[in-house]
């Protein structure tokens, strides 16, 4: 069945890869589907025919046949799930990857969110200089956390799983602050997860659709 997701028309990182779908894109990239793009403007975002799709107007969604998904959290998993290659077949490793999903989602991603917004949306207030090394500090806790934990490993628990492609994807985030670099064991978890074939071609594609034009809004 034709699977076909969305993506930025214009992506506010111009290519960097950071904006949602390159997540969706990559793993599916790993099981090997073939997909569509539908490319969307942030006005559409915020129109009826997107808002039925994701109600909250953002990207990216997931089409499929009579299936219509929202969140990268719950487009990775299914895509997951529906396909070998990014769940291990055993049911305990199984729960484990998809919790090390959710620590990415709802664990690390959320202050390196909160550091985006302070310098994006606060900047301007009087107490934003102040602010923002608290916030810088609530992501390196959790970093000095995830860094102990990796340890020498390569992936978080045994093989590369749904659970890395989402964890290697949100740290990603951490780049452009120089933060993820402060940390060389994590730092070099992520360009392992770079170097994978799967992320390559993801990133090309959504590259190709954002290095020729400006920054969006
Ligand atoms: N929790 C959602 C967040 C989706 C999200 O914030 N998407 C951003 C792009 S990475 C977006 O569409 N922003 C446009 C907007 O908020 O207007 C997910 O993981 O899919």
């Amino acid at each position: 069945m034709t699977v076909t997701i969305t993506a930025f028309e214009r992506s506010p990182d111009g290519g960097q890869g950071l904006s949602r779908d390159t997540r969706v894109r990559w793993a599916l990239e790993e099981v090997g589907q073939p997909y569509g793009v539908r490319l969307v403007s942030f006005q559409a975002l915020k129109e009826p025919a997107h808002l039925a799709l994701n109600p909250f107007g953002k990207i990216p969604t997931y089409q499929e046949g009579d299936l219509a998904l929202f969140e990268s959290g719950a487009i990775v998993l299914h895509i997951a799930e529906r396909h070998a290659g990014l769940l291990p077949a055993d049911a305990n490793a199984r729960a484990r990857a998809i919790a090390w999903m959710f620590a990415a989602l709802n664990t690390v991603e959320p202050p390196i969110l909160e550091l985006v917004t302070a310098k994006l949306l606060e900047s301007d207030q009087p107490w934003s200089k102040e602010r923002l090394p608290l916030v810088a500090g609530r992501i390196r806790d959790r970093l000095h956390q995830l860094s102990a934990r990796l340890g020498d490993a390569d992936w978080l628990d045994g093989g590369f799983s749904a659970g890395d492609l989402m964890m290697v994807s949100v740290l990603l985030r951490t780049r452009p602050s120089g933060i993820l670099d402060e940390f060389p064991t994590l730092a070099a978890y992520v360009a392992r997860g770079e170097a994978r074939p799967a992320y390559k071609r993801a990133f090309e594609a959504q590259a190709a659709i954002n290095t020729a034009k400006p920054p969006g809004p």
